[in-house]
């Protein structure tokens, strides 16, 4: 198996001016100890983590649905980077065109140096006034209230996308232009059930990628992509990365 996808990696005459992207989920961030999104480990007071990610809970109950991300911010807080985010940070030095798209909200990527970065689903320590939509940046663990407040007296709401959002405009649009026009697209970490990011290997595969997904399970783009590697991203996205440093070099 190990020889098989640096084979077909070699087969594809990579260069350092080669587009590369990277599509990552919440198992990215797995080995750092912050629970996946639909993981046992990230039931909530037996609450399932898509049922609260909305606008519906949000306006039914705001005390409850910042109690969890408070819950969530408070884990998030003292949590590091693992080897698979400074993987991707290294791929972002060895091409000229790069770009990370990730579902994850937790802003490892961002604190392990990657810069040319898209956040689909926004950041969980954003924090967005409900009246004019003004964003700041808040990483008070436990927060000091709950619901917490705007200066100007409104109700703040993490500044994330919850299921039946729009995604922002700028992330979907820099996201799928470099779906269509990579050369590799390396998924993983991802369940890849959400859209529209889930689309996003299959485009870069139909535009002609060459898409390989890491992943400990089978998902529902396994069939579809070029190459699945059942392993952990802490080790494979390492490897990955080597491999990749050796053909272009
Ligand atoms: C939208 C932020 C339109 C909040 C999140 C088309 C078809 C079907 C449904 C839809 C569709 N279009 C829209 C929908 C509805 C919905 C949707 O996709 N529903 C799904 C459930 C069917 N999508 C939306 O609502 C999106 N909005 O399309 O808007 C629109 C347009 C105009 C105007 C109005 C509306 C918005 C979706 C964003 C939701 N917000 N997060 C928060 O986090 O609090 S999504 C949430 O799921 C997280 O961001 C998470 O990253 C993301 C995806 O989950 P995964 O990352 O895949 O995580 P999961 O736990 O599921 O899986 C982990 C994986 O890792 C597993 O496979 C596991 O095996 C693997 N793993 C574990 N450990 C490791 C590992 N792999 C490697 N190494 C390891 N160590």
């Amino acid at each position: 198996m190990a020889g098989d996808w640096r084979d077909a990696l070699a087969g594809l005459n990579l260069t350092r001016d080669s587009y590369v992207t990277v599509l990552t989920g919440s198992g990215f961030s797995a080995e750092s100890g912050v629970p996946t999104f639909r993981g046992e480990d990230g039931l909530w007071r037996n609450f399932r983590a898509q049922d609260l990610a909305t606008p519906e809970a949000f306006a039914r109950d705001p005390r409850l649905v910042w109690e969890w991300y408070d819950w969530r911010r408070g884990i998030i807080a003292g949590k590091e980077p693992n080897p698979a985010h400074y993987a991707v940070t290294d791929l972002e030095n060895m091409f000229e065109r790069f770009l990370l798209i990730t579902q994850n909200v937790d802003g490892l990527h961002r604190r392990a140096g990657t810069v040319k970065l898209v956040e689909l689903h926004g950041y969980i320590f954003g924090m967005r006034c409900t009246a004019d939509g003004t964003v700041t940046e808040n990483l008070e663990v436990p927060l000091a209230a709950i619901p917490p407040e705007c200066e100007c007296g409104a109700m703040l709401r993490p500044d994330v996308v919850w299921f039946g959002e729009a995604l922002p405009e700028r992330a979907i649009t820099a996201a799928l232009d470099a779906s269509r026009e990579c050369d590799l697209m390396l998924v993983a970490g991802t369940a890849a059930v959400v859209q529209p990011a889930a689309s996003m290997p299959l485009m870069a595969k139909q535009a002609g990628a060459f898409v390989i997904e890491i992943n400990t399970e089978f998902t529902p783009i396994s069939p579809y992509v070029d190459l699945t590697l059942q392993g952990k991203a802490g080790a494979m996205m390492p490897q990955m990365v080597s491999a990749l440093r050796d053909l272009i070099t």
